[in-house]
């Protein structure tokens, strides 16, 4: 074979290789034992003497061209796989972290300490107490009669005959009456327990109740903290109405209405003015002392807060509910 043709192949071919496996393959093809340009050095013997030493020479310049090239395009092609193998690891070091999500509290916590935080500015203690009471001190102290239909066994959850899990946080007004000496000022947030369980009740809910005592207390003071808690809880424009009601623990007793604009009067607590036999059950003369008392349903409020219709959305335990709040 002519070493021009062989020459013209070799360059072509070098020129379109862009890969090992193809840099290895001309390897063999030009520059191996058996490649083309050993093949070349084979037509020295069939050649006239004289010409052998031109002929020679030519073939192994040539070898050393294609070499020289081969060399060329070995580091060209490492220098690429280099080059890629940089890009794959490359780290970039501005792309954000992942965010880690955080807890948080519930929404009735949250709402249960707006509502501790209004009355403790204005001067109210918390205090808390057991949720497994006595029927005394749920009930009994509480003036309320044998008889009462919230007495039920059907209403109450009773562990025995004198203990139950308490149906409202009042009884911790009880107990702290009998511990400490009028003035007081309290609030008992709490959880509470009733057989109850549809769209409006759990059996399992929270409140927090009030209770002022001191000299001269009337229903003036009595509907003042609660207008007062209320521009705090739903905003200045708030406005209270009493409405006449029934309660053992009080006389007289209210359904305070809280006045939202765009939703109208909305029932959100129970009050009144402590029923003077509360005092006698504690050792208080209702000659001296009178006092007024509220109780509110914490869920009740954040529904009303929220927007909420389904109290059952509280224990359901959606992450997507509970973190939109
Ligand atoms: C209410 C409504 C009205 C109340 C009364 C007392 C106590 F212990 F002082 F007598 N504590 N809470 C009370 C009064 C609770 O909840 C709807």
């Amino acid at each position: 074979m002519e070493i021009e043709v062989v020459e013209k192949e070799a360059l072509e071919k070098l020129s379109k290789i862009s890969n090992v496996q193809e840099l290895e393959s001309f390897r063999i093809e030009f520059l191996g034992k058996k490649g083309k340009i050993t093949e070349l050095m084979k037509n020295l013997k069939n050649l006239p003497p004289e010409e052998r030493p031109a002929y020679g020479k030519r073939v192994n310049e040539l070898r050393e061209k294609i070499e020289k090239l081969f060399e060329e395009k070995k580091q060209q092609i490492q220098k690429l796989l280099e080059q890629e193998k940089m890009e794959k690891m490359r780290i970039d070091v501005t792309i954000p972290g992942a965010r880690r999500k955080l807890g948080h509290s519930h929404p009735v916590l949250k709402v249960m300490e707006e509502i501790e935080r209004i009355f403790v500015s204005m001067g109210f203690d918390v205090v808390e107490g057991p949720e497994i009471e006595t029927t005394w001190h749920n009930f009994d102290a509480l003036n309320t009669p044998e008889w009462h239909p919230a007495r039920d066994e059907h209403d109450s959850f009773y562990i025995t005959d004198d203990l139950l899990l308490r149906t409202h946080t009042s009884p911790v007004q009880i107990r702290t009456m009998l511990e400490r000496k009028p003035p007081i000022a309290i609030i008992s947030p709490g959880k509470v327990y009733r057989r109850d369980y549809d769209a409006t009740h759990l059996p399992m809910f929270h409140q927090v109740e009030g209770l002022h005592v001191d000299r001269d207390l009337s229903v003036a003071h009595l509907k003042f903290t609660l207008e007062e808690f209320a521009r705090r809880m739903f905003g200045k424009n708030a406005r209270v109405r009493l409405r006449p009601s029934f309660f053992p623990f009080t006389e007289p007793s209210f359904e305070v209405d809280v006045y939202l604009s765009g939703y109208g009067w909305l029932e959100i607590l129970g009050a009144g003015m402590v029923d003077p036999n509360v005092f006698l059950n504690v050792g208080y003369d209702p000659e001296e002392w009178t006092g007024y008392a509220f109780g509110m349903g914490v869920e009740r409020i954040a529904m009303l807060k929220y927007g909420i219709t389904d109290i059952r959305e509280f224990v359901r335990n959606d992450v997507r509910f509970l973190s939109s709040y």
